[in-house]
């Protein structure tokens, strides 16, 4: 069961839990992080704001980060399916937080992105209400998954979310996205620099993922570390 245990990260200053120590995952673990994203996998529901949140159900890891980041294609890749949520060339595809079910009462939330200039300002303060006001306060929230472009790192408009996470303890990892679209030693370069700012953020994964949804790179870490965290709280 993916539904049992605490779900907020160790309060700042003291060590992350075991499954926020390490990267490196068995074959097993790997196995089980696949069948669990090659089982069925469903949209359930949509919330525009925060009154619209379906009621909590086991775990939920949200998918945060910038307007076209590639939050939706994530989801797709993670779960093999090219149509599950909804992307697009253009920002602001995602408008309102999607929830989407699968086994283990697990449950994958799409987000709307954050600092998409050509919205209007109260659709902007609207997101972000929404946003923050769900990253800091739902209570079933195992893990937040924030994307960062690997070809532009971290921006000052990330920082309000990563405060909000901090502040809220919720365990998070930035995840890179878009590698195949950066040369490799410009990667290690970017998650190199990702890390160090990082270190200035208690309740975030002290190293970063490096993604391509369209290549597939990251996608067995990324099912495992999610199958592992599911493990960890069915045994808390
Ligand atoms: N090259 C490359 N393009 C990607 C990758 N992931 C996403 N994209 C592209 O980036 C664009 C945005 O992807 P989405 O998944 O819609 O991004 P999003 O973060 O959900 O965007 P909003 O919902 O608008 O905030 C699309 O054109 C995707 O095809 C990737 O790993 N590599
Ligand atoms: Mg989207």
């Amino acid at each position: 069961m993916c539904a049992a245990g605490p779900s907020r990260a160790s309060p700042p200053n003291t060590a992350p839990p075991r499954d926020m120590t390490a990267d490196i995952y068995t074959p097993d673990e790997i196995e089980t992080g696949r069948k669990l994203f090659a089982a069925d996998w469903r949209f359930v529901a949509a919330a525009g704001n925060f009154e619209a949140l379906p009621p909590m159900r086991g775990l939920e890891i949200a998918f945060a980060g910038r307007s076209n980041v590639g939050k939706s294609s994530l989801i797709n890749a993670l779960t093999g399916r090219n149509a599950l949520a909804r992307t697009s060339h253009t920002p602001g595809r995602t408008q309102e937080l999607i929830f989407f079910a699968g086994p283990l009462q697990l449950s994958l939330v799409d987000m709307p992105g954050y600092g998409y200039a050509a919205a209007s300002k109260a659709k902007v303060k609207a997101w972000t209400g929404l946003i923050h006001t769900f990253l800091a306060g739902r209570a079933n929230l195992a893990r937040v998954y924030l994307l960062v472009d690997a070809r532009h790192g971290l921006k000052p408009v990330d920082d309000t979310v990563l405060r909000t996470l901090d502040k809220a303890a919720v365990n998070y990892q930035l995840v890179l996205t878009k590698a195949d679209q950066v040369k490799p030693s410009d990667l290690e370069a970017r998650i190199a620099a990702t890390n160090v700012a990082l270190a200035k953020h208690p309740a975030a994964f002290p190293e970063v993922l490096a993604t391509s949804s369209h290549t597939g790179t990251g996608m067995p870490e990324l099912r495992a570390a999610i199958a592992r965290l599911c493990a960890e709280r069915a045994r808390a």
